[in-house]
């Protein structure tokens, strides 16, 4: 179980809407803690969606309803809470801030038309906030910014306003500023006073109530009037005309909806200040789903498809954006509906891009799709239908995995897949009795399906299995939810595949005779054995004159060495990158045999390995790491420490700077998490296995 999913009668009111222009998807977006889970909860409360609001602390919102994300006060998982408000449907869509979950962030992004900002009006802004807002600058996405927590006991929205217009760029000006109560609106003139909590009291307007913010208001009429189309706009205001406030609201929410012009809107959660701001805001000048380009579709054998567009007689396409795993309903798939309409009683076709590196294989199948529900963070409300542009929740589509599309099966479609972030830190896992490895295993290929961040390792050399997660908290929640599913998992260090090699030339002599009463064993071998360059492998060389080896047998010995060079010489690690040549032997007509001669050519190799000394070999990576050049000193000190040496470095884009480096992969097992707390999270790596080398004198073995 991940997901405690309820299926309600009607907790809200009815949200099937049947035309995508009535329906906002708007990305809540910010570091963690900055408040995105609170506004969505206050949010929901103002629009009479839940009776009151619940808290992050108390473990009471509705998207932060996963058991982990209430153990870790924080958000683990994309939640779509929809809210009514004037005649439209908004989907909020809350992720987590925390970086281990940014696969979250990106579905989250993938699903919406606009992106909200949330940032701490006491916080300034993070490096990884201004990576997302730059991401979605680059596609065009139109963004606003919430400056949350008014009520912080450091709060300073004007400091916070101007961080964001540093770090965001052109285009951020505040729409509203804080007055006590409430909010002050430099467009409209008027004053929301929330003194008695939403919806606000609205005044007339009056430009007396804008004296004070007059500095604020020019700039914001100017930024307004630079983005209209009508250019004797600009003319006529330096002539000194006022120009009218619809014409001034129409040009904004235009710039807004075109993603140059970004508002900035001062919010308190727990007063409400804002919150009636933010719902216009949204309704009014963030895009429908007709104004955003869905991605680009293929047929599924790769053959172009016309593209799509957002109308709900189209042909369907919907992708599943997010899977959970409940113990109740089983699978539930999240999917956005880019084109056509969703209705219970057709069948549809799942087919996905089988991403063989999780270890999936292509598929397509036709499904049913029984029922379709709206998702109010865990409770499913049953709609009849889901039309292009809305989000809604699939039960029981066993194939569907997360990045599918789901077609119609006259139609057949597959939608180009996302971008998503590769897990670097690898958990190993152990399963506490023989019947929890057998539910371990059935949760965890399911538990991978679901969640395109989380990658499955069985390691044959070392017999582990290993969760590649994007962090600790992300580890938590996996492990958390291995346990729920009724696993008893425990974790232990990873260990590194070690190889081994001979360090000096030397010979073996391999005999197995055995003749005393029944069938007997006849078989004996010399051989000598040499180091090759690394990378070589193993070859084997015959070198038998005469025949003292039959040459029928000379096959044998050269499989029992190879079993021999797999098992190991010393403390179980293969042995590569030996040259074997078999030199002379000896054989008995009737007693010598296959078997015999395999053991004979073992045993030759082991006495050879006594007398050379033996090498350990420990895999060594190629890895790249791109960060800003402020912590290139750090980052090169560091990769330093773990013994890694650096090839070059480049300058990338942005003040970004690419390092090349080798380190050996026992340096790396950390390294996700160590580059984040060095860099503040900016910095990304992607590692490669390159080849093996030998271990300095004096290096600990992993374990
Ligand atoms: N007083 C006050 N506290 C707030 C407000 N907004 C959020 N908080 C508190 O700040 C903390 C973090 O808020 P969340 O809503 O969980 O923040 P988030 O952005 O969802 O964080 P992640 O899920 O980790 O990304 C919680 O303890 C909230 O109760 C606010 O407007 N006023
Ligand atoms: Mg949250």
């Amino acid at each position: 179980m991940a997901d405690k999913q309820n299926r309600s009668a009607d907790p809200g009111a009815a949200v099937a809407v049947d035309d995508p222009a009535k329906v906002r998807n708007v990305v809540l977006v910010g570091p963690s803690g900055s408040g995105k889970t609170t506004l969505t909860e206050a949010l929901l409360a103002a629009s009479g969606t839940v009776p009151r609001a619940g808290s992050v602390v108390e473990g009471t919102t509705v998207c932060d309803h996963d058991p982990a994300a209430v153990r870790q006060q924080r958000s683990v998982g994309l939640s779509v809470a929809p809210v009514l408000h004037a005649g439209h449907k908004i989907n909020l869509i809350d992720t987590p801030g925390y970086a281990d979950f940014v696969g979250e962030l990106r579905a989250g992004l993938r699903a919406a038309d606009a992106a909200l900002f949330v940032v701490c009006a006491a916080e300034g802004v993070d490096a990884a906030t201004i990576a997302v807002w730059e991401e979605c600058a680059s596609v065009g996405m139109p963004r606003a910014v919430v400056v949350s927590r008014l009520d912080h006991h450091r709060a300073d929205p004007l400091a916070e306003i101007a961080a964001c217009q540093a770090a965001f760029g052109a285009g951020v000006l505040p729409l509203y500023l804080p007055v006590p109560d409430g909010l002050v609106g430099l467009v409209t003139q008027r004053r929301y006073d929330y003194s008695a909590g939403y919806p606000p009291r609205v005044s007339d307007p009056d430009p007396a109530v804008s004296d004070e913010f007059a500095d604020a208001r020019n700039e914001l009429i100017e930024g307004i009037i630079a983005e209209s189309e009508d250019e004797t706009l600009m003319d006529r205001y330096l002539g000194g005309e006022e120009i009218a406030e619809d014409v001034l609201i129409a040009d904004l929410e235009t710039a807004v909806a075109r993603g140059s012009f970004h508002p900035v809107i001062p919010v308190c959660a727990t007063s409400g200040v804002g919150l009636a701001e933010v719902l216009d805001g949204i309704v009014r000048a963030f895009p429908s789903p007709l104004e955003h380009t869905p991605p680009g579709v293929t047929s599924p054998d790769g053959t172009e498809h016309a593209a799509l567009s957002a109308d709900p007689a189209g042909p369907l396409a919907a992708e599943v954006v997010r899977t959970a795993v409940d113990s109740y309903v089983g699978r539930v798939s999240l999917v956005r509906v880019f084109s056509g309409t969703l209705r219970p009683e057709n069948p549809v076709h799942v087919s996905g891009h089988g991403l063989t590196e999780r270890g999936h294989e292509d598929h397509d199948a036709d499904e049913r799709v029984a029922h379709l529900y709206s998702p109010l963070g865990a409770n499913l409300r049953e709609v009849p239908f889901c039309v292009a542009g809305d989000l809604c929740a699939l039960t029981k589509v066993g194939s569907a995995e997360t990045g599918d599309t789901v077609s119609s099966p006259e139609d057949p479609l597959l939608i180009k897949p996302w971008r998503m972030p590769e897990p670097l830190l690898p958990v190993a896992v152990v399963a506490k009795s023989r019947s929890d490895e057998d539910t371990l295993s059935r949760n965890l290929s399911r538990l991978v399906a679901g969640d395109p961040t989380l990658r499955l390792e069985r390691n044959a050399e070392t017999g582990q299995l290993v969760l590649w997660c994007m962090g600790e908290a992300h580890a938590e929640v996996v492990l958390s939810r291995l346990r729920a599913g009724g696993a008893d998992v425990g974790t232990e260090p990873v260990r590194i595949s070690l190889r081994s090699t001979f360090a000096k030339p030397a010979r073996g002599h391999g005999r197995h005779v055995k003749q005393s009463g029944g069938h007997g064993q006849f078989a004996v071998c010399d051989i000598e054995v040499e180091p090759l360059p690394r990378g070589s492998g193993f070859e084997f060389v015959d070198k038998v004159v005469g025949g003292a080896v039959p040459h029928q047998f000379i096959p044998s010995v050269e499989k029992g060495v190879r079993a021999q060079l797999e098992r190991g010489v010393q403390d179980g690690y293969p042995v590569v990158d030996v040259r074997v040549t078999l030199a002379d032997g000896k054989a008995h007509s009737v007693d010598s045999s296959d078997a015999a001669f395999q053991t004979a050519g073992a045993l030759a190799l082991r006495e050879a390995a006594a007398a050379s000394r033996i090498t350990l070999l420990e895999p060594l990576d190629t890895v790249e790491v791109s960060l800003p050049d402020e912590h290139l000193g750090t980052v090169l000190g560091d990769l330093s420490s773990r013994r890694g040496r650096v090839l070059g470095t480049e300058s990338g884009e942005g003040g970004h700077t690419v390092v090349h480096a080798e380190v050996p992969a026992a340096e790396l097992l950390r390294y996700a998490v160590d580059l984040r707390s060095l860099t503040s999270g900016t910095a990304t790596f992607t590692r490669r296995h390159a080849r093996f080398e030998p271990m300095p004198e004096g290096a600990v073995v992993p374990t």
